[in-house]
């Protein structure tokens, strides 16, 4: 397989599949709920999903798609060309803000990454990997990114994280975020791990991720020497959901180690 030839036939169809997502706000969405009443789908997410489908089947039928949206084969083994994909990372922003959205791309061959892709719709802003030959941000590489004492990081990390919860100690994370520089939220794992591999944040961490939130980032962050792993230190399973973290490497062991106590 030509693993440049894969990455142009990707990146078009990442920018193809943008522009319909940008035109489909001249018309209705149609938003439902699905795990809970925050938990957002749209006509959109299943629409660009199934337009990846189809126009990946015909470039090499041999390729099996793992989505969100569950529009393809179901996918229990990464033997072969898998693609791992979020039509739209970030819907309740795709909703509300019309902006902040992202569609997240990872391709592994044989349980590999060998390409991952985040595309800020909006801004047509594409971050991506070849592994072994480096990460871009549109046309700028990406460099390996630089230590930094956790005084003067600026971490991705959901608010109700701050106030009591089942799912990490509270007070830990309390104290992190005021030892840390600054604290952002954006609403799409996606973008914050963007955020991660160009140096705009140092680290983001969240519960209960999905292959499809995390693969395209994963694979990214391998190019920039950013540390990806669960919140106990574990490694990184593309099959299924668990909670996550992308660090810069000077400060991914001592979040883990001081701040991070998992309760669940
Ligand atoms: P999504 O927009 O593709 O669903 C913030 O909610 C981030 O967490 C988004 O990247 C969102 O992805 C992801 N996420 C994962 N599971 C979710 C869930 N059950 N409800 C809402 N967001 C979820
Ligand atoms: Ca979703
Ligand atoms: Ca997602
Ligand atoms: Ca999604």
């Amino acid at each position: 397989m030509d693993i440049n030839e894969l990455n142009q036939f990707a990146q078009q169809l990442i920018r193809e599949a943008g522009q319909r997502i940008r035109d489909a706000f001249s018309y209705d969405l149609e938003i439902e709920t699905k795990s809970n009443p925050n938990d957002l789908v749209t006509n959109i997410d299943r629409e660009t999903e199934l337009f990846f489908i189809e126009r990946i089947q015909a470039f090499n039928a041999e390729h099996r798609i793992l989505g969100e949206e569950g529009m393809g084969e179901t996918v229990t083994d990464l033997n072969g060309v898998v693609w791992i994909l979020d039509p739209i990372d970030g819907t309740m922003n795709f909703v509300k803000q019309h902006r902040h959205f992202m569609i997240s791309v990872g391709i592994l061959v044989d349980g590999v990454g060998k390409l991952g892709y985040i595309f800020d719709v909006m801004r047509e802003d594409l971050f991506y990997a070849i592994a072994g030959q480096g990460a871009w941000y549109n046309d700028s590489p990406l460099r390996q990114l630089q230590s930094l004492p956790i005084e003067e990081a600026v971490i991705g990390v959901n608010a109700r994280w701050v106030m009591q919860n089942e799912q990490v100690n509270h007070e830990k994370i309390s104290d992190l975020v005021r030892t840390v520089r600054g604290t952002r939220s954006y609403g799409s794992a996606a973008m914050e791990i963007a955020f991660v591999v160009t140096g705009k944040l140092d680290a983001y961490m969240s519960m209960r991720l999905a292959p499809w939130d995390i693969a395209g980032g994963v694979i990214i962050a391998n190019e920039v020497g950013a540390v990806t792993s669960t919140l106990t230190g574990g490694p990184i399973d593309f099959l299924s959901s668990n909670h996550f973290i992308i660090a810069n490497p000077s400060i991914h062991d001592v979040i883990l180690r001081d701040y991070i106590e998992v309760l669940c």
